[in-house]
C-alpha cells in the first residue's frame, strides 16, 4: 500500500493528502513531527534526502514535491483530474503552478511569522507579512475572475490545479487572510471544502490540532 509521510500544517502535505483521497488512491498516512524535527532524523533523510513532507512510498520508490506527487497519484489511478490530452494538462498545470508559486508562497510568509515563528519563539518579520499580502492582492483577483466565468478554474470540472489552489489558501482563517471581498472564490471554497476528499483529511485547517 501507498504511504504519504504529512504534517498538517503543511499545505504542499495537504495538497498530496487531498489529492490522494481525491483520486481514489488507498494509503496509509503517516505525520512527521516538524515542529520536534523528525524530518531531519536519520529515518526520515532515508525516505526523503530533501528533509521535506510530504514525501509518497509507491513499493520500493519514492516520490516527492506536492506537484509531482499530485502528477503521479492521478496518473497512476486514472483519474480524470488530470486530463490524457496534452493542452488539457497544460491548462490544469498552468494553475497548479500558479497557485504553488503565487499563492502558496506569499501565503508561506503569512504562515511563517503569523504561526510558526510565534511557535518556536522566533522574530516576526512584519515587512515580509505585508510582502505577503500584496502578492496576495494582486494574484487572487486572476483567480476569482476565473471562477466567474467557470464553475472550476479549467472549465466545468474539477481538476488538481482546484485542489493545488484549495490547499494553499486553506490556512486563510487561521492566518487571518480575509478573502470575503472574492466572492466566486469564496463560494468555490465552500463547495469544495464540503466534498469528501476535503472532509476526509479535516472540517477546516489546524483542526487536527485544536485550532
Ligand atoms: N516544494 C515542496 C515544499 C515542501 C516543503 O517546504 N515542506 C515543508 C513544510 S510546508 C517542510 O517539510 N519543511 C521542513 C523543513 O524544511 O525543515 C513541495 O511542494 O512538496
Amino acid at each position: 500500500m501507498l504511504k504519504l509521510y504529512v504534517h498538517p500544517f503543511s499545505t504542499p502535505a495537504l495538497t498530496a493528502e487531498m489529492t490522494a483521497h481525491a483520486v481514489g488512491a488507498k494509503f496509509e498516512k503517516q505525520v512527521v513531527d516538524l515542529q520536534a524535527g523528525e524530518q531531519r532524523s536519520e529515518a526520515y533523510l532515508a525516505i526523503n534526502p530533501k528533509g521535506k513532507v510530504p514525501a509518497l512510498v509507491d513499493g520500493d520508490d519514492v516520490i516527492v514535491e506536492s506537484l509531482t506527487i499530485q502528477r503521479y497519484l492521478a496518473r497512476r489511478q486514472g483519474s480524470d483530474l488530470l486530463p490524457d490530452d496534452i493542452l488539457g494538462q497544460a491548462k490544469v498545470e498552468a494553475w497548479m503552478d500558479f497557485a504553488a508559486q503565487h499563492v502558496r508562497a506569499p501565503m508561506a510568509r503569512i504562515q511563517f511569522n503569523r504561526m510558526v515563528a510565534p511557535m518556536l519563539g522566533q522574530p516576526v518579520d512584519e515587512n515580509s507579512i505585508k510582502v505577503g499580502e500584496h502578492l496576495l492582492a494582486q494574484n487572487l483577483p486572476v483567480i476569482d475572475a476565473q471562477l466567474a466565468e467557470s464553475e472550476f478554474l479549467t472549465g466545468n470540472r474539477l481538476s488538481l490545479g482546484d485542489i493545488t489552489t484549495l490547499v494553499a489558501l486553506d490556512p486563510a482563517e487561521a492566518l487571518k487572510v480575509d478573502l470575503s471581498s472574492f466572492s466566486y472564490l469564496t463560494r468555490w471554497r465552500q463547495a469544495l471544502r464540503e466534498r469528501d476528499f476535503y472532509q476526509n483529511v479535516h472540517t477546516h485547517f489546524g483542526a487536527e490540532l485544536g485550532l
